[in-house]
């Protein structure tokens, strides 16, 4: 069950996604699936840091995803090769962006050619949705812009397979 939800407090919003289980324990195909999303997430997080912009990182996204798709065997490299430009193979499974604004709205204004810069918060959120194996899987946290490290703001609840299912019992 993939839940997109979030808590205002002050005027200001959260927005946050997590996937569970529905019997509370995830098969070997959506453990698989999970991980690849999951690390995909850990990865594009790094890029929440002054001077980058949404663009860039729903790039990085699109060929992390596309790795990961193929090592799911959703497709193959020759597959990719093949593959018509304007219709890139990994859009099938994931068609969206990662990362909008959050602030007084839960979708705040900002562009996304806009260079990060410190104080903003922005979501961090791949998914893999597989149409023909009946589940979707999205991960999703909202990241603060400091002038160090990236600080996710939701770190502390569950996303790990294990923690899940943990809870779950
Ligand atoms: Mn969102």
């Amino acid at each position: 069950m993939l839940m997109d939800f979030g808590a205002e407090y002050a005027n200001y919003t959260a927005d946050m996604s997590r996937t569970i289980p529905v019997n509370g324990k995830f098969t070997l195909r959506q453990k698989q699936c999970y991980n690849a999303v999951l690390r995909t997430f850990k990865e594009l997080k790094k890029m929440y840091v002054p001077g980058q912009n949404i663009n860039e990182i729903n790039e990085k996204a699109n060929k992390l995803m596309e790795k990961e798709m193929i090592n799911l065997g959703l497709f193959t490299d020759e597959d990719i090769k093949n593959q018509d430009k304007e219709k890139p193979l990994f859009k099938k499974y994931f068609m969206h962006g990662v990362a909008h604004h959050i602030g007084l709205d839960v979708h705040d204004v900002g562009s996304k050619h806009e260079i990060f810069k410190p104080g903003m918060v922005l979501t961090c959120e791949p998914g893999i949705y597989i149409q023909e194996e009946g589940f979707g899987i999205r991960i999703e946290n909202d990241i603060l812009i400091t002038n160090g490290n990236p600080v996710d703001l939701m770190e502390d609840i569950p996303v790990e397979v294990e923690d899940i299912e943990d809870m779950m019992k």
